[in-house]
């Protein structure tokens, strides 16, 4: 069974991808030392402190801080939380693990004492203190490499005068403990009447090896395992930005109240107040959450998988690395035979040159040979993880290329080396992925087959009324289910909100007018209040409008306003095998039969519409937009697009109209916008926003003021359309990333993607796949099934049940049933969307969508069809329910 995220995407940050000159140009800049880069200068930062993505829920923590000095809330939710998690009754706030580190060797080291420990790391802090810092760690164990040599420790216990025993939970980022030895650790260090202090920042990690691999605790649940590791230990201590995926803080926990008080009281001379001790009142309540989320298994799990798929890889390619529990530690020198000094800043300046990748090493300078490659938690998808690997499989194949770098000065700590190099020539290599990393996630349910037998039951076999809590992957529709990036979020915060003029409405107009080359830009609150408008300024009854496929709505609106809606699509899109590459085309012959009979004065308009929903999401050529603007100049008739999912088309112009191959996306919007008078948009869609809607035209005042009259009755202003300021602001910012070629390239790739592997595992789906979904062809699928025994709708039912995907149906229960005859209208299509959200879901969850679909398609024959138990008169498929035929 395919793996994938027990979450989906809430926001993305977006990227940057430096160009190989600028790469040589920042390199140069930073002396060769990719310490002091900054991420927005490197295509992907791996480092795991304080970059992890939060859920939804911890973020929101960021709101709620009561900032008091004294007693605060939020202190009180960090209780909570320690005793609930963790198990120990005191804690003590830091500002990180080195406030820990300080208010430890304050209280708990006599002078001339030492710390005997499994870790090196802290070496950096204890020995320039003068603490004795003896290495306990067992070298001959194999599995769990950070246990303690006990015999050692004994040795040193009855020796040295020891402070206290100083352990690390995978210490030093590799080498975890087993619950056995810890154990007896603690036993030994009562024995000598010491106590035993952990560092825990990456517990979750231990624990997971300590159920993975160590004998009997494989059925225990991380969660339990964490609190027996804590429970052991005298003090625990944890950097909020580690495993509680904080971006800072620290806490100190314990059961001994005077250890505690001896805390409390050291606390206010370096931290803060014991009640926030260094932290501001939103990071604990950011670490609160975080501590209380970080044992879920399948999170967990998750991200420990990715971390055992990312080093495998590297390994199984020769990669020299040591295993770290948050990503790979690549042995440099090892790396590099033929180089004898600063291989590790070398490989970190390689790496960057090669990919713009940035991992480097930190601390002292001659601690180790080993660079970290750390996986920031929940933050990249394997796909990314993938590619970043083969960025370094890349560069170790061309490691005889690199030269070493050149010391111009040696500090002792990394950040102040500085290097002369000369720039190795090195194959390219360019990332063709995701290009956002995530921000915050949201989890999804997992259900079991039969919790989801009972909810579809109880939602009378219609998806429409499934709780969204119920669903795994939801392929419903791509409408407003859009994750918001970090830039639209911060405008969305940013606004100052009005109900006449804003700065948000010019600012919109601006991007719009760049955008469209359109001149009247009219905000509405969604797509179909302007299809309202549109409708109802342009159509005078009884007038025909010819379009590619209708929508729903707008064809409602068409109708609402005395309009017959009439077919003029290519006939190729009613044919689901065929492979015609742009089937959303307009037959300029029907087209031209239409008004030829009717006359011109008579037609309303032409509705035309990019990337054609109904017809699987099939796009239109620029050729066809052309043919049919210059025709319908010809005649007087305008052309007005639906543009909902503009962007969508372009890049398919791009993709597969050899001219346009080297255009931006950008470009060709543009120029497909010049083949029409107007636009009605659902900006739920391409514009990358959960609400919004656009009316524009290109140059007809008069059509504008009138649209502005209605607009002022129907929706709002004429400066935000009935949409919140914030809305606006989200909305420019979101026109702006929509034409962003690598975005645009991925999300529609990633739909094909899907397509891809439905149809090598043979199932039936609409041919092309077309740009924001995959349509499923259930009279294929179903062939056993009369179309009155609903197949689409069955089929969509039995997806959920099988794998948690929610479709939609879109074939006889939505078209509905002729008033005249009363018949269901039994239409040539009778399709399953599966719609693709933009930047929600991962590759993984692609797989997992089709593996699912597959398994339905093994057992298609037992599938039988449905009867309506309730059938609304209107618009029956949102409201109707089902029964199942027997
Ligand atoms: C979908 C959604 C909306 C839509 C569209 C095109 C090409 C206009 C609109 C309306 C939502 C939907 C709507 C009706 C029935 C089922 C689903 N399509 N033009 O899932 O825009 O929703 O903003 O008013 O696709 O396909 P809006």
């Amino acid at each position: 069974m395919v793996v994938h995220e027990p979450h989906k995407i809430k926001t993305v940050r977006p990227l940057s991808f430096p160009t190989l000159e600028e790469r040589k140009k920042l390199l140069s800049q930073v002396r060769f030392n990719v310490w002091h880069l900054t991420p927005t200068q490197a295509s992907f930062d791996m480092c795991s402190l304080g970059t992890n993505a939060m859920s939804q829920e911890q973020l929101s923590g960021q709101l709620i801080g009561d900032e008091a000095y004294a007693g605060s809330r939020n202190f009180e939710t960090l209780e909570v939380s320690v005793r609930g998690v963790l198990g120990h009754e005191y804690v003590c706030p830091t500002h990180n693990v080195l406030g820990c580190v300080k208010l430890v060797t304050a209280t708990m080291i006599p002078a001339g004492s030492a710390v005997p420990s499994n870790a090196r790391s802290r070496a950096d802090v204890f020995v320039p203190l003068g603490v004795g810092y003896p290495d306990v760690r067992d070298a001959k164990e194999q599995v769990f490499t950070g246990n303690v040599d006990l015999e050692r420790l004994e040795e040193i216990l009855k020796g040295q005068n020891v402070a206290f025993v100083g352990l690390q939970a995978f210490a030093d980022g590799q080498h975890p403990f087993s619950l056995k030895n810890l154990r007896t650790v603690r036993a030994l260090a009562e024995r000598h009447g010491k106590k035993v202090v952990c560092d825990g920042s990456r517990i979750i990690e231990n624990a997971w090896h300590i159920q993975r691999h160590e004998q009997g605790q494989a059925d225990r649940p991380v969660a339990e395992i964490v609190r027996q590791i804590v429970k052991t230990t005298d003090v625990f201590q944890m950097d909020g930005a580690q495993d509680p995926k904080s971006n800072t803080g620290g806490i100190l926990t314990t059961d001994h109240p005077d250890i505690h008080e001896k805390f409390m009281n050291e606390v206010v001379v370096y931290e803060g107040l014991h009640t926030y001790g260094g932290m501001a009142g939103r990071t604990m309540e950011v670490l609160a959450r975080g501590l209380a989320e970080m044992c879920d298994e399948a999170e967990v799990h998750w991200v420990m998988s990715q971390t055992e798929r990312f080093t495998g890889r590297l390994r199984e390619a020769g990669v020299p690395l040591e295993r770290g529990c948050d990503g790979a530690y690549i042995r440099a020198d090892e790396f590099f035979p033929q180089i004898d000094k600063n291989q590790q800043d070398t490989f970190s300046a390689a790496l960057y040159l090669l990919s713009g990748v940035r991992a480097t090493a930190s601390g002292l300078v001659n601690r180790n040979r080993l660079v970290p490659v750390q996986i920031p938690r929940l933050a990249l998808t394997n796909e990314q993880l993938d590619a970043i690997a083969d960025a370094i499989i890349c560069l170790h194949g061309q490691r005889d290329a690199v030269q070493g770098l050149r010391s111009l000065s040696e500090g002792k700590w990394r950040d102040q080396q500085a290097y002369n190099w000369v720039f190795p020539d090195l194959a390219p290599f360019a990332f063709e992925t995701f290009p956002y990393e995530i921000h915050t996630i949201e989890r999804v349910a997992v259900l079991t087959r039969g919790q989801r037998e009972k909810a579809i039951r109880e939602a009378g076999y219609n998806t429409f009324l499934l709780r969204s809590a119920d669903v795994t992957i939801d392929l419903l529709t791509d409408s407003g289910t859009s994750a918001m990036s970090t830039d639209q979020w911060a405008l969305y915060d940013g606004v100052r909100a009005s109900a006449s003029g804003s700065d948000e409405h010019h600012r919109l107009v601006a991007v719009l007018r760049d955008m469209l080359g359109y001149e009247h830009i009219i905000p509405t609150h969604q797509g179909r209040a302007a299809e309202h408008i549109m409708s109802q300024i342009m159509i005078k009854k009884g007038q025909w409008v010819p379009g590619n496929m209708y929508f729903t709505t707008t064809k409602l609106h068409q109708e609402l306003a005395g309009g017959i809606f009439i077919d003029v699509i290519v006939d190729e899109a009613h044919d689901t095998r065929s492979d015609f590459p742009w089937k959303g085309n307009i037959d300029l012959g029907k087209l031209k039969k239409l008004i030829d009979e009717k006359g011109a004065g008579s037609v309303a308009y032409v509705s035309f519409e990019h990337s054609v929903n109904m017809a699987g999401g099939q796009p239109v050529s620029m050729d066809n937009m052309k043919d049919v603007y210059t025709y319908c100049r010809s005649v007087g008739i305008p052309v007005f697009f639906d543009a909902t999912r503009l962007a969508e088309n372009a890049y398919m112009i791009q993709k597969k109209d050899p001219r346009y191959r080297g255009v931006t996306v950008r470009d060709i919007i543009r120029e497909m916008m010049l083949y029409g008078d107007g636009c009605t948009v659902s900006g739920k869609k391409d514009f990358l926003i959960n609400i919004g809607g656009l009316l524009a035209f290109r140059d007809n005042r008069q059509w504008a003021e009138e649209a502005e009259e209605l607009l002022r009755i129907y929706e709002g202003s004429i400066s935000d359309g009935g949409l919140a300021t914030a809305d606006l602001a989200a909305m420019a910012r979101g026109i702006e990333e929509m034409a962003d070629d690598r975005y645009i390239r991925w999300r529609v790739e990633q739909t094909q993607y899907l397509g891809r592997l439905l149809t090598d595992l043979d199932v039936p789906i609409v041919t092309p796949p077309g740009t924001h979904a995959i349509f499923l062809d259930a009279k294929r699928f179903l062939p056993h099934l009369d179309q009155d025994e609903f197949p689409a709708q069955r089929l969509a039912a039995e997806i959920f049940v099988e794998t948690g995907v929610r479709a939609m149906e879109r074939g006889n229960v939505s078209k509905g049933r002729n008033p005249e005859t009363g018949e269901n209208y039994r239409p040539a299509l009778e399709l399953v969307r599966l719609t693709i959200p933009r930047r929600v879901y991962t590759n993984d969850h692609m797989a997992a969508v089709a593996e699912g679909v597959k398994r339905v398609y093994d057992r298609r024959k037992e599938i039988k069809g449905l009867k309506f138990a309730y059938e609304p008169a209107k618009l029956r498929f949102f409201q109707g329910r089902f029964e199942l035929l027997q």
